[in-house]
C-alpha cells in the first residue's frame, strides 16, 4: 500500500512515499538527501553566473561551472549521509571511498548535471543516478538495486525507482517532493523517437531503421538533453530515444555507468527496453568506469526493431 488511508496522493511527499514502499532505510536516507542536495543545484541554475570555470563573480568568489558546482553540491551531500561506501561522479576520473559501518551502505554513480551546455539557452537539464547495494560500482546494470533522476525543466521533478514501479514528484511551493503518479508505463510502440548524433555519422542500418520509424508515423522530439527525452518517453508512454553507434565512434557518445544503466533500469520498470543493438544495456559487464555504449531505449516494439536492422547490417557488412 503506497497511499494511505483519507490521504490523497499529493499529500504524499517523497520520504512517506519510500516508508510506504518499505524501502530499506538507509537507502531511503540516501534518495532524499539526493532529493535535498537537488535544492542547492536549482537555486544554482536559476541564480548562478553562467561563467567559465576559473573566473570570479562580482564577490571574487571563485566561479564555478554549474555542472562543477553540482556536482561539489552532491559530493558533500554523499560524503555526509553516513550510507555511502563509494561514488563516481562524470566529474571526476576515479571512484571515491569513503568509510561506511552504519548498517547497509551503498553505491552511487551520478552524472550531477547532464547537458549543462543546454542551461545557456534554457533548456531542460538534469541530474542521473545509479545505486548499488554494497561497495562495488563495477557491476552490469541488472545489480542496481535503485535508480532516479532529477529533471530541471518548467517543473522540477523526480522520477525514481527501487524496483517495484517508476514513481514520479513534482516540487512544490515550499520546495517539497510531493507524489504525482505511481507506476509509470510504457506502451509497446509508437509515437515519437529522439534520434541524437550527427546523421551523417549513422550506419545504414541505423539510417533504415530512422527511415521506417518516419513511414510508420513517428514524430521528432529530440532537445539534446537525455534526461528530458527520456523523461517525454516515460511520461507520454511511448516513443523510442537512440544514440547508436556512428561511423568512427562505435560505442556512441553516453556513458554506460552514470546515464545508461539508470535509464535502462527505470525504462526496464516501466515495461520497456533498453538495448546497444546486439543486448540488453543492463547486461553489459562495465570494463571501465568510462566505458560509452550505443543506445535504443524505449518502447520495447521499437527497441527490437532497432535490434533487428543492426542485426541485418553485421549479416550485410560482417
Ligand atoms: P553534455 O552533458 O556534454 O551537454 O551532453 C549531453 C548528452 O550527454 C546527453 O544529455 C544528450 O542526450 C547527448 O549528450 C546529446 O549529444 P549531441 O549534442 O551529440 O546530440
Amino acid at each position: 500500500m503506497t497511499s494511505e488511508p483519507g490521504s490523497t496522493k499529493f499529500q504524499i511527499d517523497l520520504r512517506r512515499h519510500l516508508r510506504n514502499n518499505e524501502v530499506e532505510r538507509n537507502l531511503t536516507i540516501l534518495i532524499c538527501e539526493l532529493a535535498e542536495a537537488s535544492k542547492y543545484i536549482i537555486n544554482s541554475i536559476r541564480t548562478g553566473d553562467l561563467g567559465v570555470a576559473g573566473t570570479s563573480n562580482l564577490y571574487g568568489e571563485e566561479q564555478l561551472e554549474l555542472d562543477v558546482l553540482s556536482d561539489r553540491i552532491l559530493q558533500k551531500r554523499l560524503k555526509n549521509s553516513g550510507v555511502v561506501s563509494s561514488f563516481l561522479s562524470e566529474e571526476s576520473s576515479e571512484v571515491v571511498y569513503l568509510a561506511c559501518e552504519d548498517g547497509q551502505c551503498y553505491s552511487v554513480a551520478y552524472d550531477p548535471l547532464d547537458g549543462s551546455s543546454l542551461v545557456d539557452v534554457n533548456l531542460a537539464v538534469g541530474t542521473i543516478i545509479s545505486i548499488y547495494a554494497g561497495s562495488d560500482l563495477m557491476q552490469t546494470g541488472r545489480k542496481q538495486v535503485a535508480a532516479m533522476y532529477i529533471l530541471y525543466g518548467p517543473r522540477t521533478t523526480i522520477v525514481y525507482s527501487t524496483g517495484n514501479g517508476v514513481h514520479e514528484f513534482a516540487m512544490n511551493q515550499l520546495m517539497e517532493y510531493t507524489l504525482v503518479q505511481e507506476n509509470v508505463t510504457i506502451d509497446k510502440a509508437g509515437g515519437i523517437y529522439s534520434p541524437g548524433g550527427q546523421r551523417n555519422l549513422y550506419t545504414d542500418g541505423t539510417r533504415e531503421y530512422v527511415l521506417s520509424l518516419e513511414a510508420s508515423g513517428h514524430k521528432l522530439r529530440y532537445s539534446g538533453g537525455f534526461v528530458p527525452d527520456i523523461n517525454q518517453i516515460l511520461m507520454k508512454g511511448r516513443g523510442i530515444f537512440m544514440y547508436p553507434h556512428l561511423k568512427g565512434h562505435p560505442n556512441g557518445k553516453l556513458r554506460l555507468l552514470y546515464e545508461l544503466n539508470p535509464m535502462a533500469f527505470l525504462v526496464e520498470q516501466a515495461g520497456g527496453a533498453a538495448s546497444n543493438g546486439y543486448m540488453p544495456i543492463m547486461d553489459i559487464k562495465p570494463q571501465g568506469i568510462d566505458d560509452r555504449a550505443p543506445v535504443f531505449i524505449g518502447c520495447k516494439e521499437d527497441v527490437a526493431m532497432a535490434e533487428s536492422f543492426v542485426a541485418r547490417e553485421l549479416a550485410v557488412t560482417g
